[in-house]
């Protein structure tokens, strides 16, 4: 045997199943398509719930975290040409942290390999093999492309949605439940100062657009466009206009404008599957489900499936209990529900559906009147967004 768990993918999902495993004694290897420069600058999301810092902080990984992120502790929903504010705090007493996804994945690698952890980057042509057995091999081809493989105990796919561990399992022995949305996320990075101090999610009749940031001089933006849209239909000052009048109000809100730093389109789509094990093959992450960002869920998604494994793992290891991997899906798609509820119900209150009646506008309409007026839904908004609390530790012990 090569390593105790064979893990296919340096994303958040990969990276700190690994770190969790090595703090419970347990062996690792991850192997990874891209390279270290590649997935260490990967612009994604940038939302971490109260659970998720709590995690990394336990984790020993929440230093950079702690002095960089930025908590916030409400976010603006602005319809109408007005703004209102959910607080956080107020209602539930949790926060959020803005920081980058990457600086995430730069904190664990660095914490890896620091404990002399094994991850392999630019590996291509991952196959797995012999799930149904208790020795499952991962074939695969190194940086200099020769041919290698590791026999493991068991695999973990942390490989993402477009990875090749989901597609390995049989037809027959997995399912999968999904909605398309008819539209997609233009995101932009610009160097610019952020124009508000909290996140504001925006509706108006042109489409969504969101405010958020990473930094006190780095802005970041969304706006929805056509689910084909093509990014050469977008030069800067289009973009631009079109941010400058949705997110637009009655008191004369500024947008504050900078170069662009980045930019690109992320199709939406919620997709769960399940079973989320096959065998001695387990999924975690995006891998598993995916859901649309409006609810910044996905990484503290991926986060959540990670503790759930890495303590069922870890019960393995120590007292081989295997009714906690047995578990593994029920325990991890109770959570992954509530998230795929909450991703769709923000996506459809937000959003311009181009499918849509007026009736289905004066709905959304409705809805977001009774969020920002009633203190149990405004509470409801809250207690998703900054995260249910965790009903069981990362660790077996
Ligand atoms: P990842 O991050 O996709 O990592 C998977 C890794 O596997 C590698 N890989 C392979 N390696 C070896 N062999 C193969 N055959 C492989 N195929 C793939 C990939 O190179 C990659 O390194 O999955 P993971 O770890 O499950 O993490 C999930 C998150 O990345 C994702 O859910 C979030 O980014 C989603 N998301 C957001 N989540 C939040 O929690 N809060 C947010 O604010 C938020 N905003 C967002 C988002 C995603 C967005 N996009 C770009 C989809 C905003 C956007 C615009
Ligand atoms: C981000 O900052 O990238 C971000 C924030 C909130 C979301 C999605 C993305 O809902």
């Amino acid at each position: 045997m090569d390593t105790q768990v064979g893990i296919v993918g340096a994303g958040p999902a990969g990276l700190l199943l690994s770190h969790l495993l090595h703090l419970q004694g347990i062996a690792s290897v991850v192997l990874e398509r891209r390279d270290r420069a590649y997935v260490e600058h990967r612009l994604r999301a940038g939302v971490l719930e109260h659970g998720t810092v709590q995690t990394l902080r336990e984790a020993g990984v929440g230093f950079r975290l702690d002095a960089e992120g930025m908590v916030h502790e409400g976010v603006e929903l602005r319809f109408g040409r007005r703004g209102h504010r959910i607080d956080f705090a107020d209602m539930v007493g949790r926060t959020i942290t803005v920081y980058g996804q990457q600086e995430v994945v730069k904190d664990l690698i660095a914490a890896r390999l620091a404990a002399g952890g094994d991850i392999r980057f630019d590996i291509a042509d991952v196959a797995l093999h012999d799930l149904d057995t208790d020795r499952p091999r991962i074939g695969f081809a190194d940086a200099d492309g020769r041919p290698g493989a590791l026999e493991c105990e068991f695999v973990v796919g942390a490989d993402g949605y477009h990875g090749v561990s989901r597609p390995t399992v049989p037809a027959a022995a997995l399912g999968t439940v999904e909605r398309a949305y008819p539209f997609a996320w233009l995101g932009i990075l610009a160097q610019a100062p952020p124009s508000s101090a909290e996140l504001i999610y925006a509706r108006h009749e042109r489409g969504f657009a969101l405010h958020s940031m990473r930094s006190p001089e780095i802005t970041r933006m969304y706006l929805q466009v056509g689910p084909e849209e093509d990014l050469a239909n977008w030069p800067d000052d289009r973009i631009w206009a079109e941010l400058h009048s949705r997110l637009a109000t009655e008191d004369g809100f500024t947008l504050t404008e900078g170069p662009l730093l980045d930019r690109g389109i992320t199709p939406m789509r919620s997709v769960v599957a399940l079973p989320m094990q096959y065998g001695r093959l387990f999924l975690a992450g995006d891998a598993a489900h995916i859901v649309p960002p409006t609810g910044a869920k996905g990484m503290n998604l991926a986060v959540a499936d990670v503790r759930t494994l890495s303590q069922a793992l870890g019960g393995w290891y120590a007292d081989r209990r295997d009714d906690l991997l047995a578990a593994y899906t029920d325990t991890a798609l109770r959570r992954v529900w509530r998230a795929t509820h909450f991703s769709w119900w923000m996506t459809s209150m937000l959003h311009a559906d181009p499918e849509d009646d007026a009736f289905g506008e004066r709905l959304a309409l409705a809805q977001l009147e009774y969020v920002v007026s009633s203190r149990a839904a405004a509470t409801s908004l809250a207690e998703n967004y900054t995260g249910l609390p965790y009903p069981h530790g990362w660790s077996y012990r």
